[in-house]
């Protein structure tokens, strides 16, 4: 109990302890489909661990002999992804509000059983709630394209460690990676290209629903991104007309960023885009569409406070809320709108605390904390420096609450770390630059924050070395870790 990661809330180790045998059974409360699938999800780990394949059941209490019992009975108080855990040399018991704090539950039973050999579990007790309702990671498949497999393997990982956000930055200059049907060439121009020039990619709707459907079995909501009014050369140089001069761009393979405009004079812009986010919307379980908003060096102000005020209401039409990276601050916001913070200069954070005035929440993905894309040291072969060097221990000695005047606790929604791609090419690079920094990232959103403490931490994050090699983890072996 003691190498969770992240920390459970309250973790009380008692005296003996609970064997996975080859007759130990599971029972679901109630007999629900969900919960009968959760039960098999549980069977999976436990398979994983002892060989035995743990036949699942409807029932209302543990199992006899050597059971587990998987229960959304009585533990209301749990909230929608807590839970509650007991462990004692007769039974285990695992029960929720709702089946997302059992799926959670179950990480934590993966965490607690060894690696290999017996599947025994250590006698003791543990409440777990959630510190934030938004625990994600934003992965850019613009920069360069992921495909399906990848982007599963990335939900797998991230569901081991309580996130349940996967925000899929799906347009920029360099690519427009999801189908739209109303206008074809998105994907057919738009995403045929990469950095460097590679092949580029796109996800059908198919593919896509496909994910979404992936995610939320494992508790995940994927947040898609249209990124506007700039990082828009994948459309500009799909369609003319979407240009104010009319004349379509060329295919853009650089690094370069704050070149690019949607016309926002043009009132076909908006057609445009009521159609992309009418499609994407109808593709989205979860509530929001992140709109993008960054970076519009080449939009006038005035015209790109017009631009996000309109098209704020375009996904509010939709069904849909918004959600946009700090820049949208300085609009007027909707009730409900989110807005992401991520840079690191006091100058331009001016615009979170605008958000804030105005009664929206705040997502936290500071750049010098929690940018994936980072370099580890100043030797990393990879990545950026732009925001700082951020090794494993700068990613994790952080807390929300104090990041920034003006922003406390109940303004924030949560932490996102972001994995931007302009160096990362193969899914090999994704996990180098996801571990292990993501797990310090997963802690600090769902963890407290009294008792988090790096030396502590550490040693909790060494003890997880193991679990990322028997993942097959392509992780960065941090010298400031005591990996085991
Ligand atoms: C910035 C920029 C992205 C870059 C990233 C690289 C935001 C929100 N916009 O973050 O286009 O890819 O930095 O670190």
């Amino acid at each position: 109990m003691h190498n969770l990661i992240p920390k459970p809330v309250l973790a009380t180790p008692a005296a003996g302890s609970f064997t996975i045998r080859s007759n130990t059974k599971i029972s679901v409360t109630p007999g629900t489909d969900e919960m009968l699938k959760l039960g098999h999800v549980l069977a999976d780990v436990l398979q994983s661990a002892t060989g035995f394949a743990t036949p699942v059941a409807a029932g209302d209490a543990a199992p006899d002999s050597g059971g587990i019992w998987l229960s959304l009975a009585g533990a209301q108080t749990l909230g929608g992804e807590g839970y509650a855990l007991t462990i004692s040399s007769e039974r285990v018991t695992l029960s929720a509000a709702q089946p997302a704090g059992i799926f959670r539950g179950v990480q934590t039973l993966r965490q607690l059983l060894p690696l290999a050999g017996a599947g025994v579990l250590a006698a003791g007790e543990i409440r777990d709630t959630p510190r934030f309702g938004w625990r994600g990671v934003m992965l850019d498949v613009c920069r360069h394209f992921f495909g399906v497999d990848d982007v599963k393997r990335v939900i797998d990982l991230m569901a081991h460690f309580k996130l349940n956000v996967l925000h899929l930055h799906l347009s920029d200059d360099q690519g427009w990676r999801i189908e739209i049907k109303a206008w074809p060439k998105l994907t057919e121009i738009g995403g045929s290209t990469q950095v460097g020039g590679g092949k580029g990619g796109y996800y059908t709707q198919v593919d896509y629903a496909e994910l979404v459907a992936y995610a939320q079995e494992r508790y995940i909501t994927i947040v898609p991104e249209i990124d506007m009014p700039g990082h828009t050369n994948a459309a500009l140089a799909s369609y003319a007309e979407l240009n104010c001069d009319g004349v379509a761009r060329e295919p853009y393979t650089g690094t370069e960023v704050g070149f690019s405009s949607l016309c926002t004079g043009k009132e076909l812009t908006y057609q445009f885009l009521d159609d992309v986010i009418g499609e994407l919307a109808a593709l989205t379980a979860g509530p929001y569409i992140h709109i993008g908003g960054d970076e519009t060096a080449a939009t006038k102000t005035a015209d790109f406070i017009a631009f996000i005020e309109r098209v704020q209401g375009i996904v509010e039409a939709h069904g849909k809320q918004v959600l946009g990276w700090e820049e949208i601050g300085q609009t007027k916001l909707r009730p409900g709108a989110l807005v992401q913070q991520w840079n690191t200069n006091p100058k331009l954070m001016v615009h979170t605390r605008q958000a804030v005035a105005q009664g929206a929440r705040v997502i936290l993905s500071p750049a010098n904390r929690v940018y994936l894309d980072m370099k580890y040291t100043p030797e990393t072969s990879l990545g950026a420096t732009w925001a700082g060097i951020v090794d494993v221990q700068d990613a994790y000695a952080w807390d929300p609450a104090t990041l920034m005047a003006g922003v406390s606790e109940s303004d924030i929604a949560g932490v996102e770390a972001p994995l931007w791609t302009e160096t990362c090419k193969t899914i090999g690079d994704v996990e180098f630059f996801m571990f292990p920094r993501v797990l310090g990232a997963a802690e600090i959103a769902w963890s407290p924050a009294t008792g988090r403490d790096w030396d502590e931490y550490k040693v909790r994050l060494g003890a997880q070395g193991p679990r990322l090699r028997a993942l097959g983890v392509n992780f960065y072996r941090s010298r400031q870790v005591p990996w085991a």
